[in-house]
């Protein structure tokens, strides 16, 4: 049995990741490719259990330390459970924000360094990375028009923080595509979902995931 391929979208609040993710599903469905489409953080019981912990609105809320320690540990239940057992299973799994959330969120804007973060990893998930990233990128302004058209200004918890942290994730996010082209496309997503789409296709071509 061939290993499925594992493709992660990541990017800001309203930047059309979830979108892309079943855009890209329903290409693959469409050439018979079995593929699963999950989030983060959830895919599982556990982890959507875990999902409520962060991103409700109850409670003081938690400091970055432990907020990175919930998001490994809901990632841990959902690689184990769900994600390498797809793999395992020949099919591809397109995940909506995966290990490099955690990495620009309680990292890069929430000030864990980098390598902490990924050693929570490694202990939670053994390390198991996308073998392609779709960086899906959009002005602030693109990103406020679409969450606010579609919220109408209610935002989760981390959501809701300000300009200036979103602005530390973005950052982020653009130094780990930077740093590893190997993984990473960087996707415009300031256009119409299906000139995204077609960009997406095309960066799996690139990447020899062609479909
Ligand atoms: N988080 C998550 C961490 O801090 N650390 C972690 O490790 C992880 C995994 C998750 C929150 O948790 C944080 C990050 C987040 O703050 P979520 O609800 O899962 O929260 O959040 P988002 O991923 O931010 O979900 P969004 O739905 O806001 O963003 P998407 O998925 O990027 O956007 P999408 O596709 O839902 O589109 C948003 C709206 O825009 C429209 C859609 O129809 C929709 O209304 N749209 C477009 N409109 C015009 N043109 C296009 N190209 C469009 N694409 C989509």
């Amino acid at each position: 049995m061939t290993r499925g391929r594992f493709i992660a979208f990541e990017g800001g609040e309203g930047a059309g990741k979830s979108t892309q993710a079943q855009m890209l599903a329903a290409a693959l469905e469409a050439r018979e490719i079995a593929c699963v489409v999950t989030r983060e953080p959830g895919g599982t019981p556990g982890a959507e259990a875990i999902r409520q912990l962060l991103l409700g609105l109850d409670g003081e809320g938690w400091h970055p330390r432990a907020e990175a320690l919930l998001f490994a540990a809901a990632r841990s239940d959902h690689v184990e459970r769900l994600i390498r057992p797809a793999l395992e299973a020949g099919k591809w799994v397109i995940c909506d924000r995966f290990v490099d959330s955690s990495r620009a969120y309680q990292g890069g804007a929430g000030g864990l360094s980098d390598s902490d973060v990924l050693a929570l990893h490694r202990v939670g998930s053994g390390g198991l990375l996308p073998d392609l990233t779709l960086l899906v990128e959009v002005s602030p302004e693109t990103a406020a028009q679409r969450t606010r058209a579609r919220d109408g200004g209610d935002a989760d918890r981390i959501g809701g923080r300000d300009a200036a942290y979103h602005a530390r994730v973005a950052a982020a996010f653009a130094r780990f595509a930077d740093a590893e082209p190997a993984r990473f496309a960087r996707i415009d997503g300031n256009r119409d979902a299906e000139a995204v789409h077609r960009a997406v296709l095309g960066a799996l071509d690139a990447f020899g995931q062609a479909l």
